[in-house]
């Protein structure tokens, strides 16, 4: 699209905001400001249209529909509600839905809203821009989604913006209290089934899920966790994030994760299932069974300096078993 200035009569070119094959431009104070308007358009042929030797009767031919509005008084910008929501079910509500309406008596256009979010100290810890087509003197709704990353008080300030860039109208929320959301624990075990002393990595993991968003299922950041609580279940634990290490003992253990988010909150304890058995005698004696006679006498299966010394003796068919002291 291009328009003249009616003051120096320079030309100036802006694009036009296609959507769904219908463009729309903005022009500025039209009759006063601008004075001339053009909007260039071309036919997208292709060569079986025409190739310049046989085009037939005539050249193909296109039809462009402009349809011009004045915008008598600028969009306008109106909170509607905000709704408290307590997405982790902890009884604190964590989550704010802001529903606001725009309102233009223009034919159509579009208008960006900006969404800041402001803590209590005034900082800025997300914004969103949210397109909205608005026209006919129809109140368009538009909504938007915001998670705490702390607890904390926060304020939304809304700025509208024209296809110009030019600012139309602005909002301010009364600031919502809101509390920090859990995060969520996701490691994995390298082994769930195991032998005694056979180490297995604990691979901490999770994410805390924070931030504005139009689409209230997608949260825009999945932070790493800032602290990793492991508890093995044989009175052993740690809080690195992926230790490694063995049972000493047969039996079913619940190894459980949990982590801390930046606002300090635990997430709900996640359970790894733990088999912990110990069939290396079988499988000495096993082996025992292929040697010659005079060799089949017995095994030493060395567990670890100071740890019982298992023995095993015989054939396939007829072991012994015990322990040296
Ligand atoms: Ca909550
Ligand atoms: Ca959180």
């Amino acid at each position: 699209m291009v328009i003249k200035a009616t003051t120096d009569g320079l030309w100036s070119v802006s694009k036009l905001n296609f959507v769904n094959n219908v463009a729309t431009g903005l022009v500025p104070g039209f009759g006063n400001l601008t004075n001339e308007v053009w909007v260039i358009t071309w036919y997208a042929s292709t060569v079986a249209d025409c190739d310049y030797t046989s085009c037939g009767p005539s050249y193909p031919t296109g039809v462009v529909d402009v349809e011009a509005a004045r915008i008598t008084s600028p969009a306008t910008l109106s909170l509607n509600n905000t709704v408290l929501s307590d997405r982790d079910g902890d009884g604190l509500d964590d989550t704010v839905n802001i529903n606001y309406g725009v309102l233009s008596n223009a034919f159509f256009e579009d208008l960006d809203v900006e969404i800041h979010v402001r803590d209590t100290t005034g900082n800025i810890v997300d914004s969103i821009t949210d397109r909205i087509a608005a026209g006919g003197g129809v109140d368009v709704p538009g909504s938007v989604y915001f998670t705490a990353p702390l607890n904390d008080q926060y304020s939304f300030s809304m700025v509208m913006k024209d296809m110009l860039g030019d600012v139309v109208d602005t909002l301010q929320t009364s600031p919502q209290v809101l509390n920090n959301m859990k995060p969520v624990a996701n490691g994995t075990v390298s082994l769930n089934d195991v032998q005694t002393w056979e180490n297995i990595r604990f691979l901490g993991g999770g994410f805390d899920a924070w931030g504005i968003s139009v689409d209230n299922n997608s949260l825009p950041y999945l932070d790493p966790p800032t602290a990793y609580a492991w508890v093995f279940g044989d009175n052993g634990s740690s809080n690195l994030k992926s230790p490694m290490r063995s049972y000493t003992d047969v039996g079913s253990y619940n190894a459980t994760l949990r982590v801390q988010d930046q606002g300090g909150s635990w997430s709900e304890t996640q359970v790894h299932s733990i088999n912990v058995s110990d069939d290396s005698q079988d499988k000495s004696c096993w082996a025992l069974s292929g040697l010659p006679q005079r060799n089949r006498r017995f095994s030493i299966n060395n567990k670890r300096p100071g740890h019982h010394k298992r023995w095993c003796a015989g054939t396939s068919t007829n072991t012994t078993h015990g322990h040296y002291k």
